[in-house]
Formats: structure tokens, sequence, C-alpha cells
């Protein structure tokens, strides 16, 4: 049994091999917030204005960096001092889905340049273990203790192929890169039951799809609530329209903040290894 999820981040952080991780759980813990703006808005002011705001509630922030009409440099640096400012990680969710040769040219260099300012992103492996591979190299030659990736596990859209086989070879490519794999984009904990886990394994897991009053969208999108979620075995929660799309984000991102800290704490009291 390798589930982590019955212990504290604070505890978790103790244990943990990866420097991103602890730094992230001992945000978690000092800002008592598991949740991550997705925050999919289309020009840098309405962007870099709702990080500012929500950026006291959240312990990442989730950008689509190409949706941006007028992405500039000026976006990357707001994006960085804020994430100073108010303590929370940058979290780029490209989904790279290629060649590693290729990927490797998206994540370093292009207009974007995810890797010099993205703490996490994403990939999927539908093309195979190399796109892994070629991440995992990257932030190795940077040499650089605060760059991770997450394995897009399974996806929340009706339909999705990411199940079944694709999702088990993403726990054991995951388990392959334990310096930089720092776990999982998925709906529920997935390494749980594994027998092949070893016992110091400790994978994050991302939740998306995290809605309070919707149960999806007319594209196919699929919500769960805050508390499902983390009674799934999620550790941070995403939520994007349920946040900056409501009439009073503040309010919303409190609600959020609220009740995913709230089944994180009652899941640490009573559930057992
Ligand atoms: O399976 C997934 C994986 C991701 S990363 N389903 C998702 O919805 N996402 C992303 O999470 C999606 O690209 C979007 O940025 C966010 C969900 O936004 P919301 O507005 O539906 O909460």
């Amino acid at each position: 049994m390798a589930s982590k999820s019955n212990l504290s981040f604070e505890t978790r952080a103790v244990n943990h091999p990866n420097p991103l991780v602890k730094r992230l759980f001992a945000i978690a813990e000092r800002k008592q917030t598991n949740i991550v703006l997705s925050a999919d808005l289309t020009t840098s002011k309405e962007l870099l204005g709702i990080a500012d705001s929500l950026g006291p509630y959240i312990a990442v922030l989730k950008t689509h960096i190409d949706i941006l009409s007028d992405f500039n440099q000026d976006t990357i640096d707001g994006l960085v001092a804020l994430s100073e400012k108010h303590d929370f990680l940058l979290f780029e969710d490209r989904k790279y889905i290629d060649i590693g040769n290729t990927v490797q040219k998206q994540y370093k260099g292009g207009v974007l340049k995810i890797h010099s300012w993205a703490h996490i992103v994403n990939a999927s492996i539908l093309a195979g273990e190399g796109i892994i591979q070629a991440l995992d190299q990257t932030i190795r030659e940077a040499g650089v203790q605060d760059r991770a990736i997450l394995i897009l596990a399974e996806m929340t859209s009706k339909g999705s192929l990411a199940i079944g086989e694709y999702t088990r070879a993403s726990v054991e490519i995951a388990r392959k890169y334990p310096d930089t794999v720092l776990g999982f984009v998925s709906t529920r904990e997935l390494s749980k039951h594994s027998p092949n886990a070893p016992s110091t394994e400790d994978f994050v897991v991302f939740t998306t799809g995290v809605n309070i009053s919707s149960k999806g969208d007319a594209l196919g999108q699929q919500y769960q609530t805050p508390t499902t979620a983390m009674q799934g075995g999620s550790d941070f929660l995403i939520a994007g329209r349920g946040i900056y799309a409501s009439a009073d984000p503040i309010a919303s991102v409190k609600e959020y903040q609220d009740a995913g800290w709230k089944a994180y704490k009652q899941r640490i009291a009573t559930d057992k290894p």
C-alpha cells in the first residue's frame, strides 16, 4: 500500500524527495489552500488582474498561455512577479503531445519559452515514454530545482480515451522519473492499490473538472465537487469557470478554498492507510 493521501501535506513534505513538491505542500499549509485557479482568460490584463486579486487564496495558478491575444514578455514578467508576491506556483497547462525532439523545442523555445517561467507543465503519454524523457532531460540540463512534470493520466471530457491501459501506463512511466514527474492530472488517486508501488512513492494528484454548482458544460466537460474529488484521493483542485466566471470571484475562490481545505482536513483525520 503506497497511499500517502491519509497523511498531512506537512508530513508528506518531510519525506518527499522532490524539492518542488516540498515547496508546493509548504505553500498549501501556509496559505491553507489546495486550490489551483485555472485562469483561462484571453487578455494579459484580465489574466494578471485575476492572478493579483485571487492570488492570496490559491496554491497554484494554471495558465493556457497560448489563448492570450496579446502575449508578450510583460505578461511573463507580471506572472512571475505575482507568483512571488502571493506565494503561488505557475502551472502551464500545455498538454505536450508529440515526439520528444519536438516537445523539447516547444518547452524551451518559441515565443512562449515555457521552461523559463512555468514551475509545472503537463504532458500526455499517448506518444510513448519519449515525451517524458525529453522533458526530464531539459529539466536536468537546466539544473534547476523548481521545475516538474505532471502526466495527464485521465481527462474529464465526455468520451475521453485516456482510460484503462493509457492510465495504467501513465503510472508506470511516472515511476521511472521520480525526480521530475511529481504526479498526475487525474480525476482520482491512481497508484493507491497498485501492486508494483514502492513504499516510498508519493505522487501528487491534481484534479480538474471541479465545480460546486454545475455538472458540466455544453461541450462535454464533466464536473465533480471539491468534496468528492478530495474523497477520491485528489490533493489539489483545479477550478476555472466556477471561480473566475462567477459574479463575485473573490467570494467564490474563498468558497472553493474552504470546501477543499475542509475535505482535506477531514481526510487526514479519518482516513486509514
Ligand atoms: O481532463 C482535463 C484536464 C485539464 S488540464 N480536463 C480539463 O478541464 N482540464 C483543464 O482544466 C481545461 O483545459 C481547463 O483549463 C480547466 C477546466 O476549466 P473549467 O472552467 O471547466 O473549470
